[in-house]
């Protein structure tokens, strides 16, 4: 079965599929150890763990060699977010055939000009694509993937522009016509009443993405009561846990003036032997050398 077939059925069983952050193999593994029901390969975490900017300064080789080294590790499917698609209907059909092969599930194709500008930032420039090019771009990726369920979905930056729930609806339309299999909408508002609003509004066929990060109350009861919701995406809580985790023993080990304090309350290196399969080398060395 192919990785946009299990997300696919996921969503079918299920409703709704909660998908987490990952920005390395060993965080992706993380994901499916927690039960998570995919793995969502953000370009905001992999441009931090780069110490970069989300604005497109990771390349799509970076990128696409993460998504490959992560699908080695894990068996769950990843949702590829290629941003603008590394420019134009061109360069997104290069991408679909390289993340299709790499094993990805989907990819997420957001409506803004390249070079892009992340999300969340106050005061970012936002800056949309005219619609009928972004939908040459859905086109594009559609008529490129080589299995029909490998996701291609579409995401309207209408909200995160400023320019209202009507272009948002529109564009939403706009890109399910052009054969997108999903729309995420995107918000950076405090509260969920924008994306709420939205959703209730929405009357096309596709499932809704949402990417709760701004507005945290929007929990999975709610998400459920509102219905039309086909997958949450925590977007960027793996890069965010590991850098609180990280601050908190690296100044306990410096007032501390030593490690004895902090042994206790992190992982063994047992458990990263574990997470390295390293019984597989012991057994391997066992079976094999002479
Ligand atoms: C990402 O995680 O890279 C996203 C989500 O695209 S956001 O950063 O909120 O735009
Ligand atoms: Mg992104």
């Amino acid at each position: 079965m192919s990785q946009g077939t299990i997300l696919k059925d996921t969503i079918l069983k299920n409703g709704l599929a909660h998908v987490m952050a990952a920005h390395s193999p060993l965080s992706a593994r993380l994901v499916e150890e927690a039960g998570f029901d995919g793995i969502w390969a953000s370009g905001f975490e992999l441009s931090a763990l780069y110490g970069l900017p989300d604005v497109s300064l990771v390349s799509m080789t970076q990128h696409l060699e993460m998504v490959r080294a992560m699908a080695e590790q894990s068996s769950l499917p990843i949702i590829a977010d290629i941003d603008t698609g590394f420019g134009n209907a061109v360069n997104v059909i290069h991408a679909v055939k390289q993340y299709e092969r790499a094993g990805a599930a989907a990819v997420v194709i957001e409506d803004k000009t390249f070079p892009k500008v992340t999300s969340l930032l106050a005061d970012g420039r936002q800056e949309l694509l005219r619609v009928e090019e972004f939908q040459g771009k859905i086109r594009a990726a559609i008529a490129t993937r080589s299995n029909p369920n490998f996701l291609v979905i579409a995401r309207t930056e209408a909200l995160i522009a400023g320019l209202g729930e009507k272009e948002a609806l529109d564009r939403g339309a706009a890109y399910e016509a052009a054969g997108a299999d999903l729309i995420v909408v995107h918000s950076k508002q405090k509260t969920p009443d924008e994306v709420e609003s939205f959703v209730r509004a929405w009357n096309g066929k596709a499932g809704i993405v949402i990417i709760p990060t701004a507005y945290p109350e929007m929990n999975e009861a709610r998400i459920k009561d509102l219905g039309k919701i086909s997958v949450v995406i925590y977007g960027n809580h793996a890069v965010r846990a590991s850098v609180t985790a990280m601050k908190d023993v690296f100044a306990r080990i410096l007032k501390d003036r030593g490690i004895h304090n902090v042994d206790k309350d992190i992982v063994s290196v047992v458990e990263i032997f574990r997470l390295q399969k390293m019984d597989e080398v012991k057994a391997n060395e066992k079976e094999f050398l002479a």
